[in-house]
C-alpha cells in the first residue's frame, strides 16, 4: 500500500493512496489532509486497509502531480552503513580516512541533517549541484518515514546529492557537501505495511542520463545495510524529540567511478523495488 501528497488540476494539495499504477484515491475524502493523520496512527497500514473500503475519489495518475512525500518531518541522514560507501569515502581522503574506518565499525552510526522539510525536492522537479563544487554526485537511498514516537512505519526513496570534493577536503565541511540549495529529493511514494525483513530484500539501483545516453548505472540491495533500521531510527531518537516525525536516509551502496561528476541536465532515476521511481533533471544552483 502506498501513500503520497499530490497537486491537482485545481492546486489541491491531497494525500492520495494508490491501490494500483493507474489512480490515487483522494485521502481528505475520509477526512485525512495530511500524511501525518496515517503515520501517527497506531496502525497505518491498517487503517488504509479500512479507507480503501470507502468511496474515495479517484484520480487519474497521469492528470496530477506527484510531490514530496513529507509534511512537517525534519529529514535527516545516515553515513558509511555500506562497505561500499566506507571503502569510497576513505578513497576520497587521507585526511579523514581513519574517521569512516572508525565509524563503519562502531557501535553508534554517523547520524547527520540533512533538510528542512520545505527545502525538499520533489519527483520530476531539479535536484542541485554546487556551483564551488567540482565532484558532485547523486546518492540513491532507502528513507525510513518514521513516526513522532521513533518507530518505522514507512519507506520511501531518498537522493541524498553530495559534493565529494568538499565532503573530501575536510570531514568538517560535511555540512557544506550534503545541505544546500536542493541537496534532497524523495519520493514519490511512502510503502507502508512492510517489514524490515521484507525491505532488506529490495534492490536499489540508480541510472544517470546524459543527453538521452546512460552516463552511469549502478545497484545495490537494502540487505546490504549494516544496521538495522530500528538501531538507525532509536539513535536518531536518542535525547532529541521528533514531534512530527522524521525521515532518516539510511546511506548509499551505489558510487560511481572517481572520474564521474554529474553535469546540468542530467537526469537522475532511482529505483527502489517495493516503493517505485524517483526521477529528478539536475541544475547547477
Ligand atoms: O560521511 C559522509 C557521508 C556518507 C553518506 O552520505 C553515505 O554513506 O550515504
Ligand atoms: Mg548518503
Amino acid at each position: 500500500m502506498k501513500l503520497c501528497r499530490f497537486l491537482t488540476t485545481d492546486d489541491e494539495v491531497l494525500v492520495g493512496l494508490s491501490l494500483d499504477d493507474a489512480t490515487v484515491l483522494d485521502l481528505s475524502t475520509a477526512g485525512i489532509e495530511r500524511l501525518e493523520s496515517v503515520l501517527e496512527h497506531n496502525d497505518p497500514a491498517g487503517l488504509l486497509r479500512d479507507l480503501s473500503q470507502d468511496t474515495l475519489h479517484a484520480h487519474l495518475i497521469q492528470k496530477v502531480r506527484l510531490l514530496s512525500p513529507i509534511d512537517r518531518q525534519e529529514v535527516w541522514a545516515a553515513g558509511v552503513t555500506y562497505l561500499r560507501s566506507k571503502k569510497a569515502r576513505m578513497e576520497e581522503s587521507d585526511f579523514s580516512a581513519t574517521a569512516y574506518d572508525k565509524v563503519y565499525e562502531a557501535a553508534r552510526p554517523e547520524l547527520f541533517f540533512k533538510s528542512m522539510p520545505e527545502k525538499v525536492v520533489g519527483p520530476g522537479e531539479p535536484v542541485g549541484i554546487r556551483k564551488d563544487a567540482r565532484w558532485n554526485v547523486p546518492e540513491p537511498e532507502l528513507a525510513l518515514v518514521i513516526n513522532s514516537r521513533g518507530k518505522v512505519v514507512g519507506y520511501t526513496i531518498g537522493n541524498d546529492m553530495s559534493s565529494r570534493d568538499i565532503e573530501g577536503e575536510n570531514l568538517l565541511y560535511l555540512p557544506q557537501a550534503k545541505i544546500y540549495n536542493r541537496s534532497c529529493a524523495l519520493g514519490p511514494w511512502i510503502t507502508v505495511g512492510v517489514s524490515e525483513a521484507e525491505a532488506r530484500d529490495w534492490k536499489i539501483q540508480i541510472q544517470i542520463k546524459r543527453k538521452g545516453q546512460i552516463a552511469f548505472e549502478g545497484e545495490t540491495s537494502v540487505g546490504q545495510i549494516k544496521r538495522s533500521f530500528d538501531e538507525l531510527a532509536g539513535f536518531l531518537f536518542r535525547s532529541q524529540e521528533f514531534p512530527h516525525g522524521a525521515v532518516l536516509l539510511t546511506g548509499t551502496g551505489v558510487v560511481p567511478p572517481d572520474g564521474f561528476t554529474l553535469e546540468p541536465q542530467d537526469v537522475v532515476q532511482i529505483d527502489v523495488s517495493g516503493i517505485g521511481r524517483l526521477e529528478n533533471p539536475v541544475i547547477e544552483v
